[in-house]
């Protein structure tokens, strides 16, 4: 069974992606999640605001951190996400951006054992336990909640190896950034390791795509290529390598930065397009997410730019793609 989810970044006004994200709900997406950078809206205080404008499409951090914010604050601000919405909060949560940090001030040591600590911290605050806790990086004398005991589900947003199987370990689901099926072989490997001696059967595998839509394919592809532009300039070799991108194309395009972003976008090539997002008519899409889905992905994140207008396209997944998809 395939999921639907939808991604939106907190830069624009609570009103906006609510009204979105209600209709997203009306056109059977399942899931919403909204990024967390420090300089943009608060993704929880988004989240509360929508809960109230919405009835039943699942509201996710996607994805907060455990740098910026506590775990006992991270616990208290997705459970009241959760109050606000009759249970239906989703804790995103991943190892952050470091060169934000970096500007902040904030250290970013030990990713892997600070988001392992944070999500146990989370997970039985937002239970209503009483807890004392321990970790190397976090350290609780007594802490509780003074309302909520549902315990959210936790998604953790993973690229690389490590926190991957961190995911496959302690996580309900795992955001990836990718789009491609090759991308989902090495990520599903790294999951199902860490998940070793769990039920896995349950886990959502989530392929937190780059997506555009269209009735047009051209219009579809224009409005992808500057985010696919972005997403090959900033992939590291081995990836670039992985999609057999050829040396002279990547470097084409990076030299264009220089110039321009105008002329960048013009040396995105159909390889960087394939590799990088799901994008075309509703059944071009269709098909790419069948291959995901055949590669283990069991919830696609419709990302930016999710298609040239968006409310269109967001029927065109409700109307076109979700019902082809069984
Ligand atoms: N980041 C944001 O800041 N905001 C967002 O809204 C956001 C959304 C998002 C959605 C999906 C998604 O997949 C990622 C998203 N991200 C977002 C980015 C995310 O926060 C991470 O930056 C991104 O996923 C990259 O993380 P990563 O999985 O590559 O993990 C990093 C930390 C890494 O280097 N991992 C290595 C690995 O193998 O997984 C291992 C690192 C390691 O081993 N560290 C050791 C340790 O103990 O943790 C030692 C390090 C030390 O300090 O000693």
């Amino acid at each position: 069974m395939i999921r639907f989810g939808i991604e939106f970044l907190a830069n624009e006004t609570a009103d906006t992606l609510a009204d979105m994200i209600r209709f997203s709900e009306e056109n059977g997406i399942e899931y919403a999640w909204i990024t967390d950078h420090y300089n943009n809206r608060d993704s929880f205080s988004l989240l509360t605001y929508i809960a109230a404008r919405t009835s039943t499409i699942k509201l996710g951090t996607g994805v907060t951190n455990p740098y910026t914010r506590t775990a006992p604050q991270l616990a208290s601000a997705i459970a009241t996400v959760d109050e606000v919405s009759g249970g239906r909060a989703v804790f995103g949560i991943g190892p952050g951006d470091k060169m934000t940090f970096e500007n902040l001030g904030v250290q970013w040591t030990k990713p892997l054992q600070t988001v392992r600590e944070t999500v146990e911290v989370v997970r039985r605050l937002t239970s209503g336990e009483s807890i004392s806790y321990n970790g190397e990086v976090i350290s609780i004398k007594k802490a509780k909640l003074n309302f909520g005991n549902n315990a959210v589900p936790v998604y953790i947003g993973a690229q690389g190896p490590g926190m991957l199987k961190l995911a496959g370990r302690i996580g309900d689901g795992a955001l990836v950034n990718a789009s491609h099926p090759r991308d989902f072989e090495f990520a599903l490997k790294m999951l199902r390791e860490g998940a070793a001696g769990r039920d896995f059967s349950q886990f959502d595998v989530g392929a937190y795509t780059s997506f555009s839509v269209a009735k047009s394919r051209d219009e579809a592809v224009a409005a992808a290529k500057p985010v696919v532009a972005f997403i090959t300039a900033g992939s590291p070799p081995d990836v670039i390598k992985r999609h057999g991108i050829p040396e002279e194309d990547y470097t084409r395009l990076t030299s264009a930065f220089k110039e321009g972003f105008k002329q960048a976008i013009q040396t995105v090539t159909d390889d960087m397009m394939s590799a990088f997002s799901i994008c075309g008519t509703p059944d071009d899409c269709i098909e790419q997410i069948h291959e995901l889905v055949g590669a283990g992905v069991t919830q696609i994140v419709v990302g930016s730019p999710i298609g040239p207008d968006r409310m269109e396209a967001i029927k065109l997944v409700g109307k076109e793609i979700i019902p082809a998809m069984g």
